[in-house]
């Protein structure tokens, strides 16, 4: 009897231990997180930059402020053309130039004498800004704007008053055309000397403040974000190290910016959740010019661009700039078709859908933190492990040899951003081994990494440095046709 009570004793206290060491629960969040509205804007991906505005008429990149209204006068403007052709080239929004450089509104703005109301289109009764938000809603596209703060135009640019004056400007659009469902604000850091010769002090908190007031949810691009940041470079290529987090105390905008190679990587001990949005134009200028007609960039080049941005933990805003017709030239258009058609051919078939997957430990050895969840397209399911372990191994076993150049691995990074450090080998199928395939630093929301191709049955992610248990939620293998 006495002998029983000691044995069930030892039992439940062998069992409570046990069961304390199994952990059945999510892990913690690590560092900063996205919020909803990242989150949502990090699933959007790609989306078209449109510059369109007098520079559009004249072979000039930045209008001095200075040129005659007039000079806007798109024969056939037709925004709608914009919105199907983004649309139809799989871009999930638009974001428009209402304001450049020189000052010249879009829309009849009521804080300016330099609007298309001072132009000869539509005998000064248009609106392109209208237009574009109505062409988006109708084709189903997010919509934003780029608001140049540098008003080259502007009498009181350079005088504290302006920042009340561009305030206004801002809630007038917000008010006026519907803000409230505007996806982005652009802020460019550009920041030159008004007509007094003098550089305008901006109160980006009052900027800021007024956004968040017309939507919340509206995210706020800088060179330092606040919710997302520059890439650091027009070319469209996001560090292959990349955290979407950031360090801005003593940092601002423009000349304040951190350096270039900082906002090109992100900083691994950011304090702040802002990703990296690549902008880059698909000809040499942001602005419309015939002298560019055959310049546009080929499918090869578009290609690279994409797997330098999206596949690195990066958004992709690509400028499609409308010719003085107002309407998107046919050789953009038929080169965006082609490029979709690219994405298309490489990505048809996910090689690693019904893979066999073996990891090296799951997190309280719960099902619903298993391997599986790495094949299942279901976004929000996670593989990961118990919270001490930082290096672990997951096995993709094809069950049979396939070729693939492409592997495409997502973090969950509602729990933050955690891998530093991996490296992938693939089983040599002639010498019985594995060999290494390729060694790589950072994942995020989603990398893309490309290599020359290989015939396997099975390749081995080991992720060796994590800054706390790794949290990954998807595993794609893609064949690309093209030459990579
Ligand atoms: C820059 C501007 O100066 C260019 O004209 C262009 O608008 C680009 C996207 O941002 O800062």
């Amino acid at each position: 009897m006495k002998n029983n009570k000691f044995f069930l004793c030892t039992l439940w206290g062998f069992i409570f231990t046990l069961s304390s060491c199994v952990n059945h629960t999510p892990p913690e969040s690590y560092g900063p997180v996205p919020k909803a509205s990242q989150m949502k804007w990090h699933k959007m991906e790609y989306y078209m930059f449109v510059h369109f505005g007098p520079n559009t008429f004249t072979d000039v990149e930045w209008g001095d402020g200075k040129e005659n209204p007039k000079v806007f006068n798109p024969a056939n403007l037709d925004c709608r053309q914009w919105a199907e052709i983004a649309r139809n080239a799989g871009m999930k929004g638009i974001i428009l130039t209402v304001k450049h450089h020189d000052g010249f509104c879009l829309w009849p703005s009521q804080y300016s004498t330099h609007t298309v109301r001072e132009s000869l289109w539509k005998d000064g009764k248009g609106d392109v800004l209208k237009e574009f938000v109505a062409a988006c809603k109708e084709y189903g596209l997010e919509y934003g704007v780029y608001v140049s703060p540098w008003d080259r135009n502007h009498p009181a640019y350079g005088t504290p008053e302006y920042n009340r004056i561009y305030a206004n400007t801002l809630a007038e659009i917000y008010q006026n055309y519907d803000g409230a469902n505007m996806f982005e604000q652009w802020f460019d850091g550009a920041n030159g000397e008004g007509p007094n010769g003098k550089k305008q002090e901006y109160d980006w908190t009052l900027f800021e403040q007024t956004s968040y007031e017309a939507n919340p949810n509206m995210i706020l691009f800088s060179d330092i974000g606040p919710d997302c940041r520059w890439i650091g470079n027009e070319k469209g290529i996001a560090g292959e190290t990349n955290w979407a987090r950031l360090n801005t105390a003593g940092f601002g905008r423009g000349h304040d910016a951190p350096a270039n190679e900082v906002l090109n990587t992100g900083e691994m001990d950011g304090q702040h959740w802002i990703p990296a949005e690549a902008d880059v134009s698909i000809r040499p200028g942001w602005f419309y010019s015939p002298f560019t007609d055959d310049k546009v960039k080929t499918v090869n080049q578009l290609m690279d661009i994409y797997f330098t941005s999206v596949g690195r933990n990066a958004n992709l805003l690509l400028n499609v700039p409308p010719n003085r017709e107002g309407r998107i030239a046919s050789v953009d258009s038929l080169r965006l078709m082609e490029f979709k058609k690219a994405r298309e051919n490489t990505f048809a078939e996910n090689l690693a859908v019904n893979a066999t997957i073996s990891v090296s430990e799951v997190r309280g050895n719960a099902k619903g933190f298993s391997g599986k969840n790495l094949t299942d397209n279901d976004y929000d399911s996670y593989w990961t492990t118990n919270d001490a372990t930082q290096t672990a191994w997951v096995e993709v076993d094809l069950n049979e040899p396939k070729t693939f150049n492409l592997l495409l691995l997502q973090e969950y990074i509602p729990l933050g951003q955690r891998i530093a450090g991996f490296r992938v080998d693939f089983w040599n199928v002639s010498t019985n081994e594995w060999n290494s395939l390729l060694e790589a630093t950072t994942i995020g929301y989603k990398r893309i990494l490309r290599f020359p191709a290989v015939t396997t049955n099975k390749i081995r992610i080991d992720i060796q440095k994590s800054l706390a248990c790794p949290v990954l939620n998807n595993i794609e293998l893609y064949n690309a046709p093209h030459s990579l």
